[in-house]
């Protein structure tokens, strides 16, 4: 399609290094002590494997020419959000009682269009792939219902592309923000995602090919649920049977994110199910 040979790894690592600059730039205000103690702890764990492996210049050099590269191809959202997110979401979420969340990623956009429930996400005409309607609903966690609740929700098409990432798709495609109805219930009629691949043009992909690795994570949606009062839990769903389930490139998946999607009594597509609870805040 026009999409897939026009997708470059350049052109999406720049529009997720742009959207990050544009979103994620908080001021820490990390003091001096800390910053001392992570930068040492991360060149000491450096130095450590150039000694233990004893690295070569070769390697040496390989190695810097390749960070430069993935600063030019704007990868570093994806290096960082692939290999490195995970351990940070595990620290962020330690605490909670309620649903399970997992990594951002890199291609989280905010401001999606509001839609009540029940809802169809933006798509095209002939969007390509299974319909789904996903639904269930968001509580806190006593199980109460939370009316209203926001349930952000964004996933890559059929082709494994995300929009505003990759060219020639709608601005929102498969992109929205579902407004839970007075009993905290959602119903989203979208389509199943696509495995996603990391781009193989690109340095993340380079790496990949030259450690050995596959490129690949199992379909899945991304979301947010929120509601006032409420801790907000950024998460993913996957599909049951994805041959990724247990190699998913970002480590990404846990056994609670796993929908068991069923056909539909009328024959059109799938249907699953999932409740959020969301902490206090
Ligand atoms: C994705 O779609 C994604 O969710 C993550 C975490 C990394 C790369 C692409
Ligand atoms: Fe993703």
């Amino acid at each position: 399609t026009q999409t897939q040979t026009q997708a470059t790894a350049a052109a999406s690592g720049s529009r997720a290094t742009e959207r990050f600059r544009e979103n994620k730039q908080s001021a820490a205000g990390t003091g001096t002590e800390r910053v001392a103690l992570l930068a040492s702890r991360v060149i000491k764990a450096i130095n450590d494997a150039v000694l233990e492996e004893k690295v070569s210049y070769d390697e040496y050099n390989a190695f810097k020419a390749w960070l430069i590269k993935v600063g030019e191809d704007g990868e570093w959202p994806l290096f960082l959000d692939v290999w490195v997110e995970h351990s940070v979401e595990q620290v962020a979420s330690e605490h909670r009682q309620g649903s399970k969340g997992t990594i951002e990623g890199p291609y989280y956009v905010p401001g999606a269009p509001a839609l009540p429930s029940p809802a169809t996400l933006p798509m095209r005409e002939r969007e390509q792939g299974t319909p789904l309607l996903f639904q269930g609903r968001v509580t806190n966690v006593d199980g109460e219902p939370i009316a209203g609740a926001q349930v952000e929700i964004w996933h890559a098409d059929d082709a494994g592309f995300y929009s505003q990432y990759a060219p020639g798709l709608p601005e929102w495609n498969l992109r929205g923000t579902v407004i839970a109805d007075a009993d905290g219930r959602y119903r989203i009629h979208t389509v199943q995602p696509a495995p996603y691949q990391i781009p193989t043009d690109g340095s993340c992909g380079q790496l990949i090919a030259a450690a050995g690795w596959h490129a690949w994570r199992p379909a899945h949606l991304h979301l947010k649920v929120s509601a006032p009062g409420h801790e907000l839990i950024t998460t993913q769903l996957y599909f049951a049977g994805d041959s990724h389930i247990g190699d998913d490139i970002a480590s990404a998946v846990k056994p609670e994110l796993i929908l068991a999607p069923v056909p539909r009594a009328d024959g059109r597509g799938h249907e699953a199910t999932y409740d959020f609870a969301l902490d206090p805040a």
